[in-house]
C-alpha cells in the first residue's frame, strides 16, 4: 500500500493491464449510485472454493438438477447435436471443474465425434487444473484450455480450428446477465458462429419463489461468505481496507421479473480506502453484487429466435427445476 502511495501516476497507470481492468471496474462500480460490483470477479482461488461449497450444499438445487440432465440424457443430447457425419469442436464458456460437461465429452469421445475440447474460464487456476486433470479422465481427448474473456477466447479457438462448433454454457451462468442484456450476449455469440454451429445453454427455471430464494440465502451462510469474499479479494489485490464485519449479505427474489439479486449492505456509515481513493458508505447503503435471472421456457424459446437461433431441443430434470436447451445457428 505504501509503495502505491508514493507513486504519483494515476492509479490506472500503476498496475498491469489485467489488474487495471479489475481496478477500473471496481472503482467505477463503487463510485456509481447505487453502488455495484461485477460478479465475474467472485472467482479467485477462495471464490472458486466457496462456489464448490455452494454447489455441494443442500439449498443450491441447480447443480444436482443439471447433473441429472447430463448424466441421464447424454445419449439424447448427443443425438440432437450430432446431425451430420463430421467431428466437432466443443467449446465451453465458464468451464469450472468440468464435472458436468465431462459426461457429454465422454459421450462424444466414445462416438469418435469430438475433434477438440476448448474450455474457457476467467480463472487461470481453473484452466491449469483442467489441462492437468482432463487427460486422466478421458485419455486421448485433445484439450486446449483458454484463460480469458469468453468472446476473445472463442475467436482464439476459431483461429486454432475450423470444425463445426458446439458451445456449452452450462450451470445457469447465463443468469448473471440482466434480462435486458442477455439477448445482446446471445446475438454476439451468434455473430461469432457459423450456420449449423450449435449451442447448449443451461437455464434455471422460474419455480416456487421460496425454493429459489433459499438457494441464494443458504442456511449455512456460504453464499454470504461467497459475496463477502469479493471485498476480501479487493483488499488483497487492490490495496483496500474493507472491514468485512461491517457488511451483510442480502438476497431477494422477484417472481414477476425472475430476478434473483444479492447485495452487500453497509451496517454503518464508513469510509473505505482503495488504491488511494476514498469510498464513502452511508448506513444501510447497498452494493449490488449479482443477478441470477430465472426464465420460463417460452421466454427462452422467444429469445433464441430473436437472436438468430432455432430451438432444437429441451432437456429437463425430473423436477423440472432446470433446462438445458440446444439451439442451432440459423441464417443471419
Ligand atoms: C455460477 C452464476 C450460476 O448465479 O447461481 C451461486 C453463482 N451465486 N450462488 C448462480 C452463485 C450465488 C451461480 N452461477
Amino acid at each position: 500500500m505504501q509503495d502505491l502511495a508514493i507513486d504519483t501516476r494515476p492509479a490506472s497507470k500503476r498496475l498491469n493491464t489485467k489488474m487495471n481492468n479489475f481496478l477500473n471496474d471496481v472503482l467505477k462500480g463503487l463510485q456509481s449510485f447505487p453502488k455495484y460490483l461485477d460478479s465475474k470477479y467472485f472467482y479467485d482461488k477462495k471464490g472458486d472454493e466457496l462456489f464448490q461449497k455452494i454447489m455441494a450444499s443442500d439449498d443450491y438445487y441447480l447443480t444436482d438438477a443439471e447433473m441429472e440432465i447430463l448424466t441421464e440424457q447424454k445419449t439424447e443430447i448427443a443425438d440432437a447435436v450430432l446431425t451430420g457425419a463430421e467431428t466437432l469442436d466443443v467449446i465451453e464458456f465458464g468451464a469450472g471443474d468440468a464435472t458436468k460437461s465431462i459426461h457429454l465429452l465422454r459421450e462424444f469421445y466414445e462416438r469418435k465425434s469430438i475433434a477438440n475440447y476448448f474450455p474457457i474460464d476467467i480463472s487461470k487456476n481453473i484452466i491449469d487444473l483442467l489441462d492437468k486433470n482432463i487427460p486422466n479422465k478421458i485419455p486421448g481427448l485433445n484439450i486446449h484450455g483458454l484463460h480469458g474473456e469468453y468472446f476473445e477466447m472463442l475467436e482464439e479457438a476459431d483461429r486454432i480450428s475450423e470444425k463445426k462448433k458446439l458451445v456449452l454454457f452450462l450451470g445457469a451462468n447465463i443468469g448473471n446477465f440482466k434480462f435486458n442484456a442477455m439477448p445482446a450476449f446471445c446475438r454476439k455469440l451468434r455473430s461469432q458462429l457459423s450456420m449449423g454451429d450449435m449451442v447448449l445453454i443451461g437455464f434455471d427455471l422460474k419455480k416456487d419463489p421460496k425454493k429459489i430464494l433459499a438457494a441464494y440465502d443458504d442456511a449455512e451462510g456460504i453464499t454470504s461468505q461467497f459475496n463477502l469474499n469479493l471485498l476480501n479479494r479487493i483488499n488483497k489485490e487492490l490495496a483496500a481496507n474493507f472491514d468485512l464485519n461491517n457488511f451483510e449479505h442480502y438476497a431477494m427474489y422477484d417472481p414477476d421479473s425472475g430476478a434473483c439479486k444479492s447485495y452487500l449492505v453497509s451496517m454503518k456509515e464508513q469510509q473505505v480506502h482503495l488504491s488511494g481513493t476514498v469510498i464513502s458508505f452511508k448506513k444501510d447503503e447497498t452494493i449490488f453484487m449479482e443477478i441470477s435471472h430465472k426464465y420460463s421456457i417460452s421466454q427462452i424459446d422467444e429469445i433464441a429466435v430473436q437472436c438468430g437461433f432455432t430451438p432444437v431441443a429441451h432437456f429437463f430434470d425430473t423436477k423440472k427445476y432446470f433446462v438445458d436447451v440446444i439451439w442451432e445457428c440459423d441464417q443471419m
